[in-house]
C-alpha cells in the first residue's frame, strides 16, 4: 500500500519519507502525483490541522494520505507560536526570519523551556482515520547553532544531547524528535489496523 505525504514543506517531507521508509512504509510525494494542494489550517490544535490536511489530500489523490502538523511551543511565550509556528511574523518571513524573530522575542528571558509537538493524521479513501502524536522537550538557545535540518532547528537545544536539532544528523534527530516519536507511534497503529 502506498501513502501520499500531505505536506508542502520540503524539510518535513524529507524527514517523513526517511522515517516511514525505514519503518517499511511506502510513500510518494504530492509532486510525484502532480498535486500541489494548499489546505487552509483553520484548526485550533495540531491534531485538527493534521486531519484537515490528510482528508483534503486523500480526497484529491484517492490514496491513503499522511499529514503532519507540528510546531514549537515556548513556555515564556505562553505556548506560542504553537499552531502558528509556520505563520509566525507574517507572510514575508522565511525560516531564518522566523527563528531570528523568536530569538529576539526571547531577549533577556531566562525561562527558556520549550517543546516541539507533532500530530500525525492518516486518512484512507474508505474514510478510516488513524492519528498519533509525539513531543520533544528542549530549550530555546541563545544563538543559532548548526547547519542541518530546517525551520526552527538552529535554535532548538536538546539538553540530553547538548546540541541543537541542527547539530544532529538526520538519524539522531529522528530518534528523539517529535516527528520521529509520532511516526513511530503511527506505524504501530498502522500495523494493527492493517492486520484487521
Ligand atoms: P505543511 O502544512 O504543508 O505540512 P508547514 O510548514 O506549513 O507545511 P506546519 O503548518 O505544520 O507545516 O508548520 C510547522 C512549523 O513548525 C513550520 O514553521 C516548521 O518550520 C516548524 N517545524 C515543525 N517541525 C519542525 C522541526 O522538526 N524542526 C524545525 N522546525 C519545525
Amino acid at each position: 500500500m502506498k501513502f501520499v505525504l500531505a505536506t508542502r514543506n520540503a524539510g518535513k517531507l524529507r524527514e517523513m519519507a526517511h522515517i516511514l521508509e525505514a519503518l517499511g512504509i511506502e510513500v510518494v510525494s504530492p509532486q510525484d502525483l502532480g498535486l500541489d494542494l494548499e489546505v487552509e489550517e483553520t484548526g485550533e490544535t495540531f491534531a485538527e490541522n493534521a486531519m484537515l490536511k490528510a482528508r483534503a489530500v486523500c480526497a484529491a489523490a484517492r490514496l491513503p494520505a499522511i499529514a503532519d502538523d507540528s510546531g514549537l511551543c515556548v513556555d515564556a511565550l505562553n505556548g506560542g507560536p504553537g499552531v502558528y509556528s509556520a505563520r509566525y511574523g507574517g507572510e514575508g518571513l522565511d525560516d531564518t526570519g522566523r527563528y531570528r524573530l523568536l530569538l529576539n522575542s526571547m531577549k533577556g528571558q531566562t525561562t527558556r523551556a520549550a517543546r516541539f509537538d507533532c500530530a500525525i493524521a492518516c486518512v484512507f479513501p474508505n474514510g478510516d482515520e488513524l492519528t498519533a502524536e509525539g513531543t520533544c522537550p528542549g530549550t530555546i538557545a541563545f544563538a543559532p547553532m548548526g547547519e542541518g535540518g530546517f525551520g526552527y532547528d538552529p535554535i532548538f537545544f536538546v539538553p540530553e544531547k547538548a546540541k541543537t536539532f541542527s547539530q544532529l544528523t538526520e538519524e539522531e534527530k529522528a530518534e528523539i524528535s517529535h516527528r520521529g516519536k509520532a511516526l513511530e507511534a503511527f506505524a504501530e497503529k498502522l500495523r494493527t489496523y492493517l492486520k484487521k
